[in-house]
């Protein structure tokens, strides 16, 4: 395995909405960030994936771009953004663009014209289709809800969207949208950006024939439709050979579809294509046939098995992303821990997963702190476009809208996308204006001042763990054994090396257990726990997580 600094980095992602506001409008912006450049140096990070941060209507905040090279006004425009580049390297720390290049914005100007008639030049930037008996060109139904395709009164034609009708799926059909967006990405490696997360870019290439789906399980209707179309590596292999390949960054793939079968074609050295993708099998693994907003169990046992295939399938020639939440998903502590009584206990077992697994990592914004979801009374608290289509939709089938407000509460991607909690003062110390989306209130108790102050935190529990990290690389590179998997309280695994050994023990659970294995406790020395006066056993307290090293 040859060394390579992404894949040692720990990456930190921020929602630049929400993680402070220097200007008092009630969104965050980049001089906010700035301004907490000391704080994520600190956390001993190595680099900040910085969502959407472009010219957008925000029709999915951020993730609809009207301009690609050009930087959202409330977000400080162009100015900021060189300031903030230059304040991160001037740190040390590197930033990861995300790039939003299934689809633009309704907005952006390609569109605008490709609208305009069917012999305008930007016509094939997008696909337009006739209707099919008085109807959409197919079945297929979009994420957030609804048909795929939208009829335009002006040409007569239907357009593709696979999310909102505000984001039109571009073309990557054309050679001359290719193009563009080869051009988008030397515009932002000329200005020094270290490398990008490409969103949905597992759903880029199409089946040109647009078969009707013949399934009622969305997770099966994207893995057989949308994503993986026949193009796909063919169009990956081009940005890297054209741009990507000259420059020395990291990328890392989004995928819906990505899964351990097609995984590693996107990530093998030798293929020359994307350096890591971002699978959802593991934040997935709630989600029934409906979806996400049609929950099931949380299946613990199967959750180690996601990380155990992957690891296996990966480590030879590819390499792994490693992360529990982000923007598009419930707070970690909330889904995978008990975020009641055991939230410190059980975030920081998570820090200990997340930092101890073979791959590179990435940390959410506030997860550091162990922010938990969110429940807000009525639906007119929630800001997201997947939460207000599911609530619509659900609404018009006569569902019981008290029930689906609890799954709301569970599901909502607004969850993870309340304002950063960094005091106990107004609104969290996150704006003196109004929030543009309301605070968890338990930001009293729950934020940065308080985590500095205290050093039990789980804060600085994740500094601990990256700094350690970074000082046993047998901890990024080493092997990774899964040990007694059918175990439906622990996750048990060991690390290890030519010349090291790690034995990670974490008590997913709200009892105690004295695990047992071949092991023998002598041989190890406890190193690390998230509990004070751990004793160098093999017994668990709740949500308690040890890591040993072999002596
Ligand atoms: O997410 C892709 C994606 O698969 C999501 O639609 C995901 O299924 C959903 O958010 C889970 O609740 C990316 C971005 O991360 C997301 O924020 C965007 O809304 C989406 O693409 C469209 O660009």
């Amino acid at each position: 395995m040859c060394r390579t600094w992404w894949k040692e980095s720990v990456i930190y992602q921020i929602y630049p909405r929400s993680f402070f506001d220097t200007t008092g409008n009630g969104m965050g912006d980049l001089m906010g960030i700035q301004k907490k450049v000391a704080y994520i140096k600190n956390l001993g990070v190595d680099m900040v994936w910085l969502c959407p941060v472009y010219e957008s209507p925000n029709d999915d905040n951020g993730y609809d771009i009207s301009d690609y090279t050009k930087i959202m006004d409330e977000f400080g425009g162009d100015a900021a953004f060189d300031e903030l580049l230059r304040e991160l390297h001037a740190n040390g720390l590197k930033l990861m663009m995300d790039v939003v290049f299934n689809h633009s914005s309704d907005e952006h100007h390609w569109f605008q014209e490709s609208r305009k008639s069917k012999d305008n030049k930007y016509r094939d930037y997008y696909f337009w289709k006739e209707g099919k008996e008085g109807g959409p060109p197919n079945n297929w139904t979009s994420f957030f809800g609804g048909n795929v395709w939208k009829y335009d009164d002006l040409t007569k034609e239907y357009y593709l969207h696979l999310f909102t009708e505000k984001q039109p799926d571009l073309n990557w059909e054309n050679p001359k949208v290719r193009e563009e967006l080869k051009n988008v990405l030397e515009f932002w490696l000329k200005k020094g950006v270290d490398g990008f997360r490409m969103d949905v870019i597992s759903l880029i290439s199409k089946q040109l024939h647009f078969p009707d789906a013949e399934s009622q399980d969305f997770k099966e209707i994207i893995t057989s439709y949308y994503s993986n179309g026949p193009r796909i590596h063919e169009f990956l292999k081009e940005l890297n050979h054209d741009v990507l390949s000259k420059y020395d960054i990291v990328t890392v793939g989004e995928g819906p579809g990505i899964d351990i079968k097609n995984g590693p074609l996107y990530v093998e050295e030798d293929r020359d294509e994307l350096n890591m993708v971002f699978h959802f099998d593991h934040m997935f693994i709630d989600a029934g046939p409906g979806g996400k907003y049609d929950p099931l169990d949380f299946d613990f046992v199967r959750f180690k098995q996601v990380f155990n295939d992957w690891d296996e399938k990966l480590h030879q020639k590819g390499w792994g992303s490693i992360f529990l939440g982000n923007h598009d998903f419930s707070r970690m502590v909330s889904r995978f821990g008990n975020d009641t009584i055991y939230r410190t206990e059980s975030a920081k077992l998570l820090a200990m997963l997340l930092l101890t697994l073979r791959g590179t990592v990435y940390i959410y914004q506030g997860d550091e702190i162990g922010m938990t979801n969110v429940a807000f009374p009525t639906i007119e608290d929630y800001n997201d476009v997947e939460t207000l289509n599911n609530w619509k939709e659900a609404k018009a089938k006569g569902e019981d809208m008290t029930e689906f407000l609890k799954i709301v509460h569970r599901q909502s991607r607004d969850n993870a996308r309340t304002p950063m909690q960094w005091n106990n003062t107004l609104n969290a110390g996150f704006s003196i204006g109004t929030p543009w989306l309301k605070l968890n209130k338990n930001y009293e108790e729950i934020n940065v001042e308080n985590a500095l102050n205290d050093e039990t935190s789980i804060l600085n529990f994740y500094k601990e763990m990256i700094a350690f990290r970074k000082h046993n690389l047998c901890l990024v590179y080493g092997d990774y054994e899964c040990l007694d998997v059918e175990n439906k309280q622990v996750f048990a695994y060991r690390r290890y090396d030519a010349n090291d050994a790690f034995l990670i023990l974490l008590n997913f659970s709200d009892n105690s257990i004295s695990w047992h294995h071949e092991f023998v406790v002598k041989d190890y020395t406890l190193v690390k726990s998230n509990l004070k006066n751990s004793a160098s056993n093999f017994d668990l307290k709740p949500w308690q997580a040890k890591l040993f090293r072999k002596i």
